[in-house]
């Protein structure tokens, strides 16, 4: 088909800076005219050969997904592009689209999604370059993205009929190609070579209840063929498996607070003994037992203790990453095992380096997020068959497997206390004041604790050496305990503060007791050190996990 190109006059945005994970923005922000066109013709001018390049690209379902797919192939059409691979129904996890950049040797992908936010006109829309590793594009080049949109002054357009999302089959637009393809064929694929999917079914077929929960995101298809297909579970073992435009209402975050009717139904007496759930763009996951939730810090380290069982990791591993808020659980097993155990900021995009280099196989975040080298995305549906495998191999509940799992190593208690769309300005004076108040703590007493180091969280990345500062504001103590305070990258309104709380405790009594109960002291201790009353004028968090 021929194309008629016109190359539209614009001017900058100014905020079009990526945060954390992308460019995530309230939906009606990306509905300006020319917004989503600037960021886009920014993206694809930061390719390093625009002319021929081939990107994958998809998104996670949210409302804007298909109009904002069917502008970028408009461009990539003007742009000289050659290729694109789209997710039937211009649906990709991101997970999966990791894997197809790396299948198909792409110069990258190009993936929609404001993750585990609100989706609808009234919630958040994202934009996130992913590079040819198939990995978030790294701060060098988020960066240089960013200092092109200051700039812009036109982006190149074609006109064109829109493609048929839902048909899978090619479409030739002037010199490009587009391939709808299956989302599901080849993750799928790369799960069987992971896992025992023969050990999982038979385990599975024993009458054994799970359930997992796709909150109306876009792992329901995926979910779908997974689990109540290739491995035979029955059928509603998959809850919200329609990806809806606003995910049905719901916030897609697969965690204690917004999976509510999944954790009810985990603690009933008759409850299922295995329950999961996974995020709006499918890189997250929650792991739940019959009364038990799994903290994502606990979860990495069992799956590092253990990861021999699983065929794609027999092996055994090269290393573990952790972001630094994490708990240091995952650094016990490392010890352990003899390998080296990395500690990065936050943000998936900072172990690309560590995977690419062979130096990782396994790697987590405490935001639920888990993942290996099979792709260069966090991945939710992936740690959920880990964990089955596991439960298959070694035949004990999931609140088993911890408990054995915490004699040996020991507990890292944990959780997380977000403070939701505080005034940005009360936040950064908190951060500011705090940070001013850390070289004089250590060696000081704070709530009856001895303060053994207190410092903003830099990070030389042994790769490439690149130098990543002001990381979150740490406070360890010598009993092993410690408080991280952050300000979230990836809120779209206000900003929003995390605090991270941690114990380590080899008190076998501490092994049955609520994580909330152990931590009270030190979340206290915690409010008062940074003053985030007085700062943010809330006196409880808006999120525990
Ligand atoms: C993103 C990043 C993660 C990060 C999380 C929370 O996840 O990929 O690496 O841990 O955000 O970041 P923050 O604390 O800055 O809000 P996702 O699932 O939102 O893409």
């Amino acid at each position: 088909m021929d194309i008629e190109i016109s190359t539209v006059a614009t001017t900058p945005f100014d905020d079009q800076r990526p945060g954390t994970s992308g460019l995530r923005k309230a939906t009606k922000v990306f509905q300006q005219p020319h917004y989503l066109e600037n960021f886009v013709q920014c993206i694809l001018d930061s390719l390093p050969q625009k002319a021929g390049a081939r990107l994958v690209l998809g998104g996670d379902g949210r409302f804007h997904n298909r109009e904002a797919i069917q502008t970028i192939i408009r461009m990539a059409a003007a742009n000289g592009l050659a290729e694109l691979i789209i997710g039937q129904g211009g649906i990709l996890s991101t997970p999966a689209a990791s894997h197809l950049i790396r299948k198909n040797a792409t110069d990258g992908g190009i993936i929609l999604s404001a993750s585990h936010n609100p989706g609808g006109p009234d919630g958040d829309f994202g934009i996130k370059f992913n590079t040819p590793n198939g990995g978030p594009a790294p701060e060098k080049i988020t960066e240089a993205i960013y200092a092109a949109t200051k700039t812009l002054s036109a982006y190149r357009i074609a006109a064109t009929d829109p493609i048929d999302l839902d048909r899978i089959g090619e479409t030739t637009l002037g010199g490009l190609t587009v391939r709808v393809i299956d989302a599901v064929d080849d993750y799928a694929e790369l799960m069987q070579t992971l896992f025992d999917f023969d050990l999982i079914r038979d385990y599975l077929g024993d009458g054994r209840r799970m359930v997992f929960d796709a909150m109306h995101a876009v792992t329901g298809p995926y979910a779908r063929r997974i689990f109540e297909g290739l491995l035979g579970c029955p059928e509603g073992t998959v809850w919200n498996g329609e990806p809806l435009p606003d995910f049905g209402g719901g916030h897609p975050d697969p965690n204690l607070a917004h999976a509510k009717k999944l954790v009810e139904t985990m603690y009933a007496e008759d409850g299922p003994f295995f329950g999961a759930a996974s995020d709006g763009d499918g890189d997250r996951n929650m792991i739940l037992g019959h009364r038990f939730f799994v903290t994502p810090s606990d979860s990495l380290a069992v799956l590092a203790a253990n990861a021999t069982i699983a065929p794609g990791y027999r092996d055994g591993i090269a290393g573990v990453a952790r972001s630094m808020p994490t708990s240091a659980a995952a650094d016990r097993v490392a010890e352990k095992l003899g390998v080296d155990c990395y500690e990065t900021p936050t943000g998936w995009k900072f172990f690309g380096n560590l995977l690419d280099a062979g130096r990782i196989t396994l790697c987590g975040e405490e935001s639920f997020g888990t993942g290996s080298d099979h792709v260069r995305e966090k991945d939710g549906l992936w740690a959920v068959l880990f964990w089955l495998n596991l439960l298959a191999a070694k035949r004990k509940p999931v609140a088993e497997i911890l408990r054995e799992h915490w004699q040996t190593y020991g507990r890292n208690v944990y959780a997380r206390h977000d403070y939701e769309e505080v005034d940005s300005d009360g936040a950064r004076a908190l951060m500011d004041d705090l940070g001013a108040r850390l070289p004089a703590m250590a060696g000081t007493r704070l709530g009856g604790r001895t303060v053994a180091y207190a410092d903003d969280f830099a990070y030389t990345d042994p790769v490439d050496g690149s130098v990543s500062e002001h990381q979150g504001l740490r406070i360890g103590f010598e009993d092993g305990s410690r408080i991280v305070f952050r300000l979230s990258g990836t809120g779209t309104s206000g900003a929003t503060l995390r605090v991270y709380l941690e114990q380590f405790t080899d008190d076998p009594a501490d092994y049955e007791r609520d994580a909330h109960a152990l931590l009270e002291p030190i979340a206290s201790l915690a409010a008062e050190v940074a003053k985030i009353e007085h700062y943010t004028g809330r006196d409880t968090p808006s999120v525990i996990t």
